[in-house]
């Protein structure tokens, strides 16, 4: 697969996260519950090495809740804060507002034993494009967030939000670039929307996701498109689901195409039932 982050760009996000980590207690890390592997950059430890942080499996509810599972016991078992979250409904925000509290308590006793006052703690989220950033942020905030306006010595362009009464969060995410160095973590990325579909070709895209879910979600497919029996071939799969749905160019051709993109969009949209596409013991 040919996809390409132009450098220019990285180097562009990594100054502007370097620039604001400067700024911020923690680092609230955004991955897509469905693929933590994939959807987590590569860089992420260097960039933030010291910083404290809390990750969030994002998009729960497409997410299967026995692999999300495994996953938090996973980064549990390092000792790294994690929580899932529905950015669309806003369930997990709660569990999110306790994270910081605790990843912040040493300093919060701290601060209080050398008798200062307790100050509110800034955080940045990071997360690659699509992960959920925006949607996080603002479920947070609900839709009039409260600005605590310009601090003195941060850039006037730099809004904190208060999200908590004792939780700053700074407005503009810092967008992550994916790895793309891997064919599977491309394909996986792809199948979830998180790169631009113009780029890609959306029957192979496609055709590796019903061989996943062959192997991996066989009722699921079965049921969402009524089939008794599963073709191995992808692509005579596909052509199966053509005929069940009538996807039929004008000519009597399989539509195959169409059957692609509508597959793909019910993936995303989550129709097909709740799927992970990796699990911690592939990795
Ligand atoms: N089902 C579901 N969809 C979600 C969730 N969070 C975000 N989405 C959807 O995922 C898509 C991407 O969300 P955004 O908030 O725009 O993601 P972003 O990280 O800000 O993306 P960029 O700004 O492109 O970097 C949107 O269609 C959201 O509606 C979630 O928890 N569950
Ligand atoms: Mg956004």
């Amino acid at each position: 697969m040919n996809i390409n982050w132009y450098p220019g760009h990285m180097v562009k996000a990594k100054r502007m996260i370097t620039e604001n980590l400067k700024l911020v207690d923690l680092v609230v890390e955004i991955l897509d519950a469905r693929l933590p592997y994939s959807s987590r950059n590569p860089d992420f430890e260097k960039l933030f090495n010291n910083k404290k942080k809390v990750i969030v499996l994002n998009k729960y509810d497409l997410a299967d809740p026995s692999v999300t599972t495994q996953w938090q016991k996973y980064y549990e078992s390092s000792d790294i804060e994690v929580i899932t979250v529905n950015s669309k409904t806003g369930s997990g925000n709660r569990d999110f507002i306790n994270a910081i509290n605790k990843v912040m308590a040493d300093k919060f006793e701290r601060d209080r034993l050398k008798g200062m006052k307790q100050r509110p703690v800034k955080a940045m989220i990071c997360g690659i494009p699509n992960s959920g950033k925006s949607t996080f942020i603002n479920k947070l905030t609900g839709s009039a967030p409260a600005r605590t306006g310009d601090k003195p010595g941060v850039t006037k362009d730099r809004q904190w939000i208060k999200i908590h009464k004792n939780i700053h969060m700074l407005d503009t995410p810092g967008v992550l670039w994916p790895k793309f160095d891997d064919d599977k973590i491309a394909l996986n990325l792809a199948i979830t929307g998180a790169i631009n579909d113009e780029i890609l070709d959306l029957e192979q895209i496609s055709r590796k996701l019903l061989s996943f879910l062959t192997e991996n979600y066989s009722e699921n497919l079965k049921k969402r498109y009524d089939l008794n029996e599963l073709n191995s071939d992808p692509h005579k799969l596909l052509l199966d689901i053509c005929m069940h749905r009538n996807f039929i160019k004008s000519g009597g051709e399989p539509d195959t195409l169409k059957a692609a993109i509508i597959i793909l969009d019910e993936f995303r949209a989550g129709k097909i039932g709740r799927i992970s596409l990796e699990a911690p013991n592939e990795f």
